[in-house]
């Protein structure tokens, strides 16, 4: 029997996002595997759960018992659930997965029942201060054969000095508490605006994506989803935020509006009543932030018995190596609707060797046993990631209000 040797992670920041990596050693010589641990607002805590009690917990245990493995971890802490502790079992769990591969000499997508199709289609993110800058951004994607292109103005309406978000850096009168500032109601209606110029400058074809960011008052949230109908989005992200979830039975009795939810979600509760009662269309679940492939293949499974497509969060504090993660789970699963991606620049691609390849408007994976993918880690250790306290998290409404950022 193979067992498991060593279990630890590896904080890196190659593009100055603080990623974590877990390595799973084997007492195979050579067979080991990678996974994407990545919370990147509070990596070390991350890194010590991973280090101080996973790897005791799994030394000397078979790595082919992913599911007993999966279930050994969660319930180890008895509370469970949290995001930190979901990350680091998230990180175990996909470098299971990828041994499992190497074992079987077939990439993880074939495990888990083969292609549906070659490719996952992918959107990128177009950002601008206007309309007009937004524009560009989207029709350079078009030009480069991308199908879907998500629109924000001031990143998620605010972020960024911007007249018509009403966003600025700090306190309006710099007598209120420090944040970043943003007005929702001028936010709701600049993104009308910004659709509508949008849309009459793309055409019909094009698949146009936001994400609200839970930043408006639900019923704020209710009204913007209705006044984009005729825009046709291919979704709107994060109308509301988890905590509100029974918002999303009036949001969908009042607006076609496709709805995507998800990337916040760590507890099992938060997404079931939304799929099985149909309430949202695409379940976006952050797959390291539920803890890995294993609960997120039966996520997908549960979403396409009920019409649900998945369309899982892909930003840029998602590792490579938890990029090709979501990438044999787009090619496997049936109900695939989209993938997020925003791209590998240098030196991310050299660090992970192995990152999927993005190319007209889809991401391509490297067919390789496992996961496909490795870290370089003497070239990750010259990436080291820096902590301070995150600013964008603290948005304020204009009088002062702390809001979901
Ligand atoms: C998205 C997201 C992200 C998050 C980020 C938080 O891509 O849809 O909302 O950009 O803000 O992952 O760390
Ligand atoms: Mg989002």
């Amino acid at each position: 029997m193979t067992t498991i040797t060593n279990v630890r992670s590896i904080l890196t920041a190659p593009a100055g996002i603080a990623l974590v990596i877990v390595k799973v050693d084997t007492d195979d010589p050579g067979l080991f595997g990678v996974g994407c641990a990545t919370f990147t607002q509070r990596p070390t805590l991350v890194a010590q759960a991973v280090d101080e009690y996973l790897a005791p917990l799994l030394a000397g245990r078979d790595p082919a018992n992913i599911e007993d493995l999966w279930h050994l971890m969660y319930v180890n802490s008895y509370w469970r659930n949290g995001p930190v502790l979901n990350n680091a079992i998230s990180g175990v769990d996909m470098a299971l997965w990828d041994i499992k591969g190497k074992v079987a000499g077939m990439p993880v997508y074939d495990l888990f029942g083969g292609k549906a199709r070659e490719a996952a289609m992918v959107y990128r993110h177009a950002d601008g201060g206007e309309p007009g800058e937004v524009l560009e951004a989207v029709q350079r994607y078009q030009e480069e054969g991308h199908l879907a292109v998500r629109c924000q103005m001031g990143g998620y309406g605010a972020g960024k000095a911007d007249e018509s978000t009403g966003a600025t850096a700090s306190s309006p009168d710099g007598g209120a508490f420090p944040g970043v500032y943003y007005d929702p109601d001028r936010y709701a209606r600049s993104v009308v605006e910004l659709f509508d110029h949008v849309r009459a400058h793309v055409g019909d074809e094009l698949f146009l994506l936001h994400d609200v960011h839970e930043r408006l008052a639900p019923i704020d949230a209710i009204r913007l989803a209705r006044a984009l109908e005729p825009h046709r989005l291919f979704f709107l992200e994060d109308p509301l935020p988890p905590e509100q979830i029974e918002w999303f039975r009036k949001l969908r009795s009042q607006s076609v509006t496709p709805i995507a939810m998800g990337e916040l979600h760590n507890h099992p509760l938060e997404w079931r009543s939304l799929i099985t009662e149909q309430l949202i269309d695409f379940i976006r679940t952050h797959i390291s932030q539920i803890g890995g492939l294993t609960p997120a293949r039966k996520l997908a499974a549960l979403g396409e018995a009920f019409g649900v497509r998945t369309a899982w969060h892909g930003p840029g504090d998602v590792s490579p190596v938890g990029h090709a993660a979501n990438l044999h789970l787009d090619l496997a699963a049936h109900n695939f609707g989209i993938q997020e991606v925003i791209g590998f620049p240098e030196p991310l691609a050299e660090v992970f060797p192995g990152t999927p390849e993005l190319r007209d408007g889809y991401l391509w994976a490297n067919d390789q046993p496992g996961l496909g993918i490795d870290i370089d880690e003497e070239l990750a250790a010259k990436y080291p990631i820096q902590l301070a306290p995150i600013q964008w998290t603290q948005a304020r409404w204009p009088d002062g209000t702390l809001w979901t950022p």
